[in-house]
């Protein structure tokens, strides 16, 4: 039973807390006003009742953008009248079938067998249990991004949370490729490893990913697949929360950058990552079938990854060449490398040695 079990956990693992933290978090260091984004999409309703989207943004000194997504899907009252209609009839089936069975006993003259009945007992809670979990799902996708005056990482926490599991990226994703670019990583990685340590065997590794994706994660992300119980979204809520004030600490000591160059360099580093993820995003095909594609675009562009559309001027094409199909638009795939890194590819020094594993 312990499917079920961690089920029934992960309906009460709401990420509500984690942006309540965040949010006050950042109130202590610093002034939110509310970024423009907000007055389309705080309101924002899904097809289905029984889904509840939440979309808050802010901006601050040296923030321009501080945005959370959450989306809660319960039971609905519906489907559960429905359910529980059906679960009446199914336990009822069983009860008569348990009935049976004791009266055969009992006829042929053996003791009714406790542990049928209790069989038939364990197949009734079974069936509360998947009803209880079906149809739930929890997201959250929170992020922050810095002013281009600053190479600050931006900070990504996505997690998508079904009665079977927890898919989860939680990261202070680097400006620029840590692989390629030293400087950057001790700049920011170098003390921050401890934190990685803390957390790779309680968040293990989740096995292999979208090769390109790899690129935009840092030495220290977590990205993992947990069975949906309290105490994983206990330990997830104490990740996020270290992950979180590290970023603020580097928002707080971070200075700004006066050089066009530089800034100017920033702020396409910046676009091409919005570019990413506004093009591929896994999250997407979910959004469009809750919210319908028109509007799906618009939270992508316009709110997600908001800036896509004024940060820069090159398209995903020109960033991500290997995607340009013959005819100019751009391929479909999630991915043109396929998956890969079954194992963590960064040592405890925050060095990859993927492609060493991967021979
Ligand atoms: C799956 N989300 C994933 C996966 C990753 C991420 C790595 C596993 C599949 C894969 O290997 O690509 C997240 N990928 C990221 C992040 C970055 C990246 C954060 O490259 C940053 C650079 N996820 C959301 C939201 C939804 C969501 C808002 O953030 C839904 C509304 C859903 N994510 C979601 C679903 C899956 C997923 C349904 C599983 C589907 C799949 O594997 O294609």
């Amino acid at each position: 039973m312990s499917g079920g079990g961690g089920g029934v956990a992960g309906a009460g693992c709401s990420y509500q807390k984690f942006v309540h933290f965040a949010l006050e978090q950042t109130r202590l260091r610093t002034s939110l006003a509310p970024h423009p984004s907000q007055g389309k999409f705080k309101s924002i309703r899904a097809n289905e009742d029984n889904t509840v989207f939440s979309a808050l943004s802010f901006t601050a000194p040296k923030i321009r953008l501080l945005r959370s997504l959450t989306i809660e899907q319960k039971n609905s009252v519906q489907k559960n009248l429905y359910s529980f209609q059906l679960l009446f009839v199914a336990s009822f089936l069983r009860l008569m079938a348990a009935a049976q069975i004791m009266w055969l006993m009992i006829s042929f003259h053996h003791s009714p067998h406790s542990s049928s009945v209790q069989l038939m007992s364990s197949y009734v809670q079974a069936d509360l249990l998947v009803l209880m979990v079906d149809m739930m799902m929890q997201v959250l996708d929170f992020a922050a991004f810095s002013e281009p005056e600053y190479d600050l990482p931006i900070f990504c926490a996505n997690a998508f949370t079904s009665p079977a599991r927890s898919i989860v990226v939680l990261d202070l994703n680097p400006l620029y490729d840590t692989t390629t670019n030293k400087d950057y990583r001790e700049k920011y990685y170098r003390n921050l490893m401890p934190l990685a340590h803390k957390y790779t065997e309680l968040l293990p590794w989740g096995g292999k990913i979208t090769s390109e994706s790899l690129k935009f994660f840092s030495p220290i992300v977590i990205w993992t697949i947990l069975e949906p119980t309290e105490t994983n979204h206990g330990i997830l809520y104490s990740a996020f929360t270290d992950y979180y004030k590290a970023w603020l600490e580097l928002m707080d000591v971070a200075s700004r950058e006066t050089g066009r160059e530089a800034i100017d360099r920033n702020r396409e580093a910046q676009h091409k990552y919005l570019t990413w993820r506004a093009e591929k995003d896994p999250g997407y095909p979910l959004l469009k079938k809750l919210i319908g594609e028109s509007l799906a675009k618009d939270l992508v562009t316009e709110f997600l990854f908001e800036g896509v559309n004024s940060l820069g001027t090159k398209s995903f094409v020109d960033y991500f060449p290997e995607y340009a199909r013959d005819d100019g638009t751009v391929n479909k795939k999630r991915s043109m490398m396929g998956k890969s890194f079954e194992t963590r590819p960064w040592d405890a020094h925050g060095e990859f040695v993927g492609y060493a594993d991967e021979r």
